[in-house]
């Protein structure tokens, strides 16, 4: 990617749940279809464009049921103009095949890890026929995928990915630095630049988000060198020092406050659409 080609605006992604903390340790975590969709509510009006959404049993585990992950989408789009993607990542401990039904929910968008990982004490597991057969069934299902890389070998795969399958649905490319995840790539601007530098050409726009401490580092890195956002609470918990975050909106507001300064506000639903070339589901 050249750098001639930054964004005028900043495409603001909410991470509002992830699969790893439990509600009962963090109660202001949207766990429930109520709490999903008033997030998506409020984030949207804050300046988020797209929701990466991971989904909840009535337990509040997490959980990949097609009903739970249905109910999920169909919520947010009938209250928002949100871009819906879905986690495919699950939690560390979900089974291979049981992520590969996830389109089955019909997303927008969906994220494509590409390749495996340290996940903390655990591995976070994409083998290369994983990957294959996720973004496969995306580009027959015209879903759109947004390619996470945690690792800077994981930027070689998605070169090895576009030569073997080609471009996405929608022809754009669009990649997520997930950075400071413990034993991954660290949540430094020095790593971050290293990835963007090793961008394959066919990548279109790429953002970055930084777990816990790295959160607001990477918020500035990114926007510096011309990337867009991810924030939420699937990444980080604590808005400052000794002070959680007690909702989602919060971190959006900032995001979009810090972008803002920067002469990059936070992109529209449409203009999001747009720039990852979304198919139109919505209905209304
Ligand atoms: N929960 C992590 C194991 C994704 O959503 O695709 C994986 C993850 C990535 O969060
Ligand atoms: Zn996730």
């Amino acid at each position: 990617m050249s750098p001639a080609r930054t964004a005028a605006s900043t495409l603001i992604t909410v991470a509002p749940t992830g699969a790893e903390t439990a509600k009962a340790d963090v109660p202001a975590l949207p766990t429930t279809p109520e709490e999903l969709v008033e997030t998506a509510v409020a984030c949207e009006q804050a300046g988020a464009a797209l929701i990466h959404i991971h989904v909840r049993d009535r337990d509040h585990r997490p959980t990949l049921d097609g009903a739970f992950l249905k109910e999920a989408v169909d919520g947010v789009r009938e209250a928002t103009d949100l871009v819906v993607q879905l986690s495919t990542g699950g939690a560390v401990t979900d089974p291979l095949d049981k992520r590969l039904t996830v389109l089955d929910a019909d997303p927008d968008s969906c994220s494509l890890t590409c390749g495996t990982t340290n996940f903390g004490d655990g591995v976070f597991l994409n083998p290369w026929g994983f990957m294959v057969d996720l973004y496969r069934q995306a580009q027959e299902r015209e879903v759109v995928p947004e390619f996470e890389l945690f690792e800077l070998g994981h930027v070689h795969a998605l070169r090895r990915l576009i030569d073997e399958c080609g471009l996405p649905f929608g022809g754009k490319v669009h990649v997520d630095f997930v950075t400071g995840v413990p034993g991954s790539m660290p949540g430094t601007p020095q790593a971050l630049m290293a990835g963007v530098a090793m961008l394959p050409p066919e990548v279109t726009s790429w953002s970055a988000t930084g777990i816990g401490r790295a959160h607001l580092p990477i918020v500035a890195a990114a926007l510096s060198a011309g990337g867009h956002l991810r924030v939420g609470m699937e990444d980080n918990l604590m808005y400052a020092k000794g002070r959680p975050v007690e909702h989602n909106r919060e971190l959006v507001a900032r995001a979009a406050e810090i972008a803002n300064v920067m002469q990059r506000p936070a992109m529209s639903t449409t203009e999001a659409r747009e720039l990852l070339a979304i198919k139109d589901r919505r209905t209304r």
